[in-house]
């Protein structure tokens, strides 16, 4: 299977994924049966453990081996991102990259030697028919590597961190930045607004992908006027609070 979330500039839509924070396979299952272009994976925010992540990983490409893995690793910590990677999602995406030596340190961390530092043993990655041999080689190609802008700090550094070799998409964390730049939840403000058209032209310009995050339609309708090539469209938790909440007033009303 091609990795979209690694040549999603080329791709004539933007993706839609889904954000799972509920960490059971169920959840997993059930979203990636929908059509979703990829299912979002937050080991930063919930609590799965690396365990519970390859379950997730394996429901997921239960389903039809369409739908694309993005995990959002707890952090840049190269142990962190070696077990993720071991486990063969189609993408990593790395939260409160601030710097282009940071987004390099992390470049270095995901790529065997001699391109960078990553240590042998891909486990689940390997997808067990491979040899050892082949997974090494392929693996450059194998999975997508994003980092996320959600500080001051980070859309200061926007140009350089985007044109680090080996990153293939930043990631528009909303909801942090806004926060970052005392516009809270504020989209329509001048920094956050102009903190955006910063990032946006730095990834056009570089070539990679831009991805962000919406959990209403409006913000949907927002974020698809930015011209991103994925969206997190929505998120299970927000799922289960919309038909909860609307069952329980439809019972009440009637
Ligand atoms: C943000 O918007 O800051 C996020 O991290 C979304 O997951």
């Amino acid at each position: 299977m091609d990795n979209s979330l690694r040549t999603v500039t080329q791709a004539e839509s933007t993706l839609l994924g889904s954000w799972q924070v509920v960490p059971h396979p169920a959840v997993a299952e059930l979203v990636a049966s929908f059509g979703y272009d990829f299912v979002g994976i937050d080991m930063e925010h919930s609590p799965a453990t690396d365990e519970t992540l390859a379950d997730l990983l394996r429901a997921v490409d239960a389903v039809d081996g369409e739908t694309e893995t993005l995990v959002r690793v707890a952090d840049d910590d190269p142990t962190t991102l070696q077990r993720t990677l071991d486990l063969g999602p189609d993408a990593v995406l790395v939260p409160m990259v601030h710097t282009a030596e940071q987004a390099e340190a992390i470049v270095d961390t995901v790529r065997y030697p001699p391109k960078g530092s990553r240590g042998v043993g891909p486990g689940r990655a390997a997808t067990y028919g491979r040899t050892l041999n082949e997974q090494v080689t392929a693996d450059d190609e194998a999975f997508a590597t994003h980092v996320q802008l959600e500080s001051e700090q980070a859309i200061e550094n926007v140009d350089e961190i985007a044109t680090v070799e080996g990153i293939d998409g930043v990631f528009i964390g909303p909801i942090d930045l806004s926060m970052a730049l005392d516009c809270f939840g504020e989209w329509d403000t001048e920094q956050f607004t102009t903190a955006v058209d910063h990032a946006l032209t730095a990834a056009r310009d570089a070539d990679v992908a831009v991805g962000t995050f919406a959990a209403s339609e409006q913000d949907r309708e927002q974020r698809m006027t930015w011209g991103v090539d994925y969206l997190v469209a929505g998120m299970d938790l927000s799922y289960l609070s919309d038909g909860a909440t609307a069952a329980l007033e439809h019972g009440k009303a009637l």
